[in-house]
C-alpha cells in the first residue's frame, strides 16, 4: 500500500470562498483524496486557512476586529463551509498555529545557517497616519500611464501596466485614505535564491516525466529568466516574529510560513494523537510518500520555485512535490466573481441553495483545466437536469419502481446472463478502465465525461432489453435484466462515491448497503461486480435522486446572485 499525501492550496483567511476557490484546489484534492483511498492507498489529505499577512490586518482593521478574533471566526466559516461541501480532510489546520511557528523557526535557521540568508536595506512606503509600512498593493493613486483614479502600487487594473507606488500621481493610503506618506528605509531579509538555483534545477529536471505541462513550463521559465533574491520578512504586527537578533520587530513574510503550513498543519494532526501519528513519516527522512499538491495557477511559482528551493536550502530530507496539478480560472455568468459588487454565488450560499453534491458534479464536469471555464446557473441547470437527474436519477428509479411493481421489493431471482449483458459488460470495461486512468491522471473533466457516459450504457442498456415487454412472455428473462439493473445501481454507486459521496452513499442505503461495503478501485473487474448482488436481497424504491431545476427557479436565482457585467 503507497502512501499518498494530499494538499489543496491553503485559502487566504480573508473573506468567504467562492466557487473558484472551491474547484481550483480544494474540491479537485478531495475527489482525488477519495479515490486514491478507494483504491486501497494510506491517504493523508490536509488543508487549512493561511492567516498571515497585510490582507488579514486591513480585513481586521476594516472589520473592526482584533486579528487574532477575526481570524478565528474567518477560519470557523472556512472550516464550516467544507463541511458542508463535504470536504474529507483528515485535518484542517492554521498557519498561524504553534506547531508551524516552530517549523518555519526550524526551516529559517537551517538556511540562514547554511548561508542562503541575506540582510540587505529597502526603500518602503509608511504611512504615519497608519503608523505602518504600506505593501504596495495598499497604496492607490492615479496611473501615470491611462488617468485611472484607482490604480494599486503594484498594478494598475485597468491596463494592467506593472507599477511601482512611486510611479503613482497623488498617493495615498488605502488602509485610511491618508496622504500623509513618507519613502522610509527598512531592513530585510532576503532568501538567496540565486545561490539555491543549481540545486532547483537538477530537483526539477528529476521531476519533468511527473509534472503536468503547466507546472514544468512555468518553473522552466522562472529558471531560465535567473531567480532574484527574495524578501521574506515583513513590516507587520501580524505574523510570526522573526527568530534573529535584530530583526524580532518584523514577521515573516505570509508566502514563507504558507507553504510551511502543510507541515506545521501535519503536525497539528499528529498532536491530536501523540504516540499514533507522526508528522516525519510523511514530511521528514519519510520513505515511500508521493506528495500531490492542488492549486490555482497564479500558485504554480511559489510550489515549483521558491518552496522547493526554501526546503532544499535546509540541507534536511524534506518530502517535495511529486505532482502539482494546477488550475485555472472558474468565471461567474462571464464576468468576475465579485463580493463587493455583490456579483456570484459563494460558497456558503450555494450549499443553501443546491446539496452539495450537485455543486461537486457540476463544477467537477466543468474544471478549469487548460482553459478557463465560466459558470452560469443556465448550465448548472442544464447538467444538474440532464446528467443527474435526466439520466443518473431516472435510470435508479426507473428500475426499481418497475422491479418492485411487476416482481416485489427483492431482487429477482431466475434467468441467465445472456450475450446482451457480456456485450454491456465488455462496453462498461472499457469505459471503466477510461475513467480510472482519467482520475489516475487528475483529468476530472475527461473522467466527468467517461462517468456520466457509463450511466448512459445503464439506460442504453435497460431501452434496448425492454425487460417491461419481456415480462409478459418471458418472466426468467425479464428477472435477469432487472438484477443486471440494480448490479448497475450499485456499480454506480460506486463509481460515483469520490464525487458525490452523498448521492452514492443514498444508492447504496436503497439497497441495502453502506459505504464501508464498497469494493476497492483497484482492478475494478465488471463481470464480477455485475453480478455481485445475489437475488433475494430486500431493496427499497426511494425517493428521487435529485430535483428538477425549473425555469422559473433559475431565473430566480440570477436575480437573487447577479449577472455578468
Ligand atoms: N493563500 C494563495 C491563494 O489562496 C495562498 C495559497 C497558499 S498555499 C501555501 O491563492
Ligand atoms: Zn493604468
Amino acid at each position: 500500500m503507497s502512501k499518498i499525501l494530499v494538499t489543496s492550496a491553503l485559502p487566504y483567511i480573508n473573506g468567504v470562498p467562492h466557487l473558484g476557490h472551491m474547484v481550483g484546489c480544494l474540491l479537485p484534492s478531495d475527489i482525488y483524496a477519495r479515490y486514491m483511498r478507494m483504491k486501497g492507498c494510506e491517504v493523508l489529505y490536509i488543508a487549512g486557512t493561511d492567516e498571515h499577512g497585510t490582507t488579514s490586518e486591513v480585513g481586521a482593521l476594516k472589520e473592526g476586529m482584533d486579528v487574532q478574533a477575526y481570524c478565528d471566526m474567518y477560519h470557523e466559516r472556512h472550516a464550516r463551509t467544507y463541511k458542508d461541501f463535504n470536504l474529507s480532510f483528515d485535518f484542517f489546520g492554521r498557519t498561524s498555529s504553534e506547531q508551524n511557528r516552530e517549523i518555519t523557526y526550524h526551516i529559517f535557521e537551517q538556511l540562514d545557517k547554511n548561508g542562503f540568508i541575506e540582510e540587505r536595506t529597502v526603500k518602503q512606503v509608511y504611512s504615519v497616519d497608519d503608523q505602518m509600512f504600506l505593501a504596495d498593493r495598499y497604496i492607490t493613486g492615479t496611473c501615470p500611464y491611462c488617468g485611472y483614479e484607482k490604480a494599486r502600487g503594484d498594478q494598475c487594473e485597468n491596463c494592467t501596466k506593472v507599477l511601482e507606488p512611486t510611479d503613482l500621481i497623488n498617493p495615498r493610503s488605502s488602509v485610511s485614505g491618508s496622504t500623509n506618506l513618507e519613502v522610509r528605509e527598512t531592513r530585510h531579509l532576503f532568501l538567496n535564491l540565486p545561490k539555491l538555483e543549481q540545486r532547483l534545477a537538477q530537483w526539477i529536471r528529476t521531476k519533468e516525466p511527473f509534472w503536468p505541462d503547466v507546472a514544468y513550463t512555468i518553473a522552466q521559465k522562472w529558471l531560465k529568466e535567473g531567480l532574484q533574491e527574495r524578501c521574506i520578512t515583513r513590516d507587520l504586527k501580524w505574523g510570526f516574529p522573526v527568530n534573529k537578533p535584530g530583526f524580532e520587530d518584523k514577521v515573516f513574510y505570509v508566502w514563507f510560513d504558507a507553504p510551511i503550513g502543510y507541515i506545521g498543519i501535519t503536525k497539528q494532526w499528529a498532536d491530536e494523537k501523540p504516540g499514533e501519528r507522526n508528522w516525519k513519516d510523511w514530511w521528514l527522512d519519510a520513505a515511500g510518500v508521493r506528495h500531490v499538491e492542488f492549486m490555482g495557477k497564479d500558485n504554480v511559482p511559489y510550489h515549483s520555485i521558491t518552496f522547493p528551493a526554501t526546503l532544499l536550502g535546509t540541507g534536511e530530507n524534506w518530502t517535495q512535490v511529486d505532482y502539482l496539478k494546477g488550475m485555472s480560472y472558474l468565471t461567474y455568468e462571464g464576468g468576475k466573481f465579485s463580493k463587493s459588487e455583490k456579483r456570484g454565488i459563494f460558497a456558503e450560499d450555494a450549499i443553501k441553495e443546491f446539496p452539495a453534491d450537485y455543486w461537486r458534479y457540476w463544477l467537477m464536469s466543468n474544471a478549469p483545466e487548460g482553459s478557463d471555464a465560466s459558470f452560469s446557473f443556465d448550465l448548472f441547470a442544464a447538467v444538474v437536469n440532464k446528467d443527474l437527474n435526466g439520466v443518473l436519477g431516472n435510470f435508479v428509479s426507473r428500475v426499481l419502481k418497475m422491479t418492485s411493481s411487476k416482481i416485489g421489493d427483492a431482487i429477482p431471482s431466475g434467468g441467465e446472463m445472456t450475450a446482451a449483458e457480456s456485450e454491456l459488460t465488455a462496453v462498461l470495461q472499457a469505459r471503466v478502465n477510461d475513467y480510472l486512468k482519467y482520475m489516475d491522471e487528475m483529468e476530472f473533466r475527461k473522467a466527468m465525461n467517461e462517468l456520466r457516459a457509463i450511466w448512459v450504457e445503464g439506460n442504453n442498456y435497460i431501452s434496448a432489453a425492454e425487460p417491461w415487454a419481456v415480462i409478459k412472455t418471458d418472466e426468467a428473462r425479464a428477472a435477469a435484466i432487472l438484477r443486471t439493473c440494480i448490479n448497475l445501481i450499485r456499480i454506480f454507486a460506486v463509481l460515483s462515491a469520490p464525487v458525490m459521496p452523498t448521492v452514492s452513499a443514498a444508492m447504496l442505503e436503497r439497497l441495502g448497503l453502506k459505504p464501508e461495503d464498497m469494493p476497492l478501485l483497484d482492478n475494478f473487474d465488471v463481470s464480477r461486480e455485475i453480478a455481485a448482488l445475489q437475488p433475494g436481497r430486500p431493496f427499497v424504491v426511494g425517493e428521487p435522486l435529485f430535483e428538477r431545476i425549473a425555469p422559473e427557479r433559475i431565473e430566480e436565482l440570477k436575480q437573487k446572485y447577479g449577472s455578468a457585467k
